[in-house]
């Protein structure tokens, strides 16, 4: 059966996500004093200069780096191949002083202003939209316990079928994407459906890299949120599932065990239970 997914592309997805980016997050190096340019860009190089050294690499490997180097940009892979082998480490140092909850990396795939749901409502979804139906209950509050009433909950994840709206063709511009405003108590309450393993695209130059090395391309299958509310630092973080096999081997390394969820069958599907504890700003 030829499906519209059949026609996505390493390139039209990495085009998408390097749009989304510079529309979203439009500063450059200009925003960062020419010293710490310079301590940065010297560390990088020096890191390089001795890899090359210790392994005695050679002009053939050389050429091959250039040549996937140019690659990267002209499959629009940049976003993906910073978010899955990079952004964790940026991640782990930009929050370590925080005491609510752990987050993970955002990744390449997040669109702001999703459709408002309210305090308790289902994602935008397809009347025949696979996979099993998830309950979602959960409660945002400060780190002294207090409420946080109207925090913001916003949630995006690819379908059954390991696809995003909006990176893939033939799926409604919103589906599985929106947003939740916790209600005076702090409770939301979501539907939706249980995502699929990921595997991140294979046809284009981060595909070429994992094939070359050997490695392998898929990310468990994870819920993406955004938490925030007023006077409190911006949550970003990825929940998963008990028992997927990649949750050990993700390629984006970016599973912790504080983001495990805990199914419970019920009617008609599954139930999670799961909140979000924000540290003040
Ligand atoms: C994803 O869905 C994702 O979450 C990350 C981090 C990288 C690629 C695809
Ligand atoms: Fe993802």
């Amino acid at each position: 059966m030829t499906t519209a997914h059949d026609s996505a592309t390493a390139a039209a997805s990495g085009a998408s996500a390097t749009e989304r980016f510079k529309s979203d997050k439009p500063s450059g190096v200009s925003d960062t004093p020419p010293e710490r340019v310079s301590l940065l860009a010297r560390s990088v190089l020096d890191a390089v200069h001795s890899t090359i050294r210790e392994h005695k690499v050679t002009y053939d490997e050389f050429n091959a780096l250039k040549a996937w180097l140019i690659s990267v940009g002209e499959d629009g892979e940049w976003p993906l191949f910073l978010d899955v082998w990079v952004e964790h480490v940026v991640e782990d140092v930009a929050t370590e002083h925080r005491e609510g909850n752990k987050g993970t990396i955002e990744g390449p795939y997040y669109v702001p202003d999703a459709p408002e749901q309210g305090a308790s409502g289902s994602v935008p979804i397809r009347d025949d939209e696979p996979g099993t139906p998830l309950t979602w209950k959960g409660r945002v509050t400060s780190t002294d316990g207090s409420a946080l009433a109207g925090a913001k909950v916003e949630l995006w994840h690819a379908d059954a079928d390991g696809y995003y709206s909006q990176f893939a063709p033939g799926i409604p511009e919103w589906n599985l994407r929106a947003s939740f405003t916790a209600d005076a108590d702090g409770n939301f309450e979501i539907r939706t459906v249980r995502p699929a393993p990921y595997q991140i695209p294979t046809d284009g130059a981060c595909g070429k890299l994992i094939a070359a090395a050997g490695w392998h391309a898929w990310r468990p299958a994870h819920l993406h949120v955004k938490v925030s509310a007023p006077g409190h630092e911006q949550l970003t973080a990825q929940l998963y599932f008990p028992g997927d096999a990649h949750n050990d081997d993700d390629i984006a390394s970016a599973v912790k065990p504080e983001l495990m969820l805990d199914p419970k069958r019920v009617d008609g599907g599954e139930a999670i239970d799961y909140g979000f504890v924000l540290d003040p700003a």
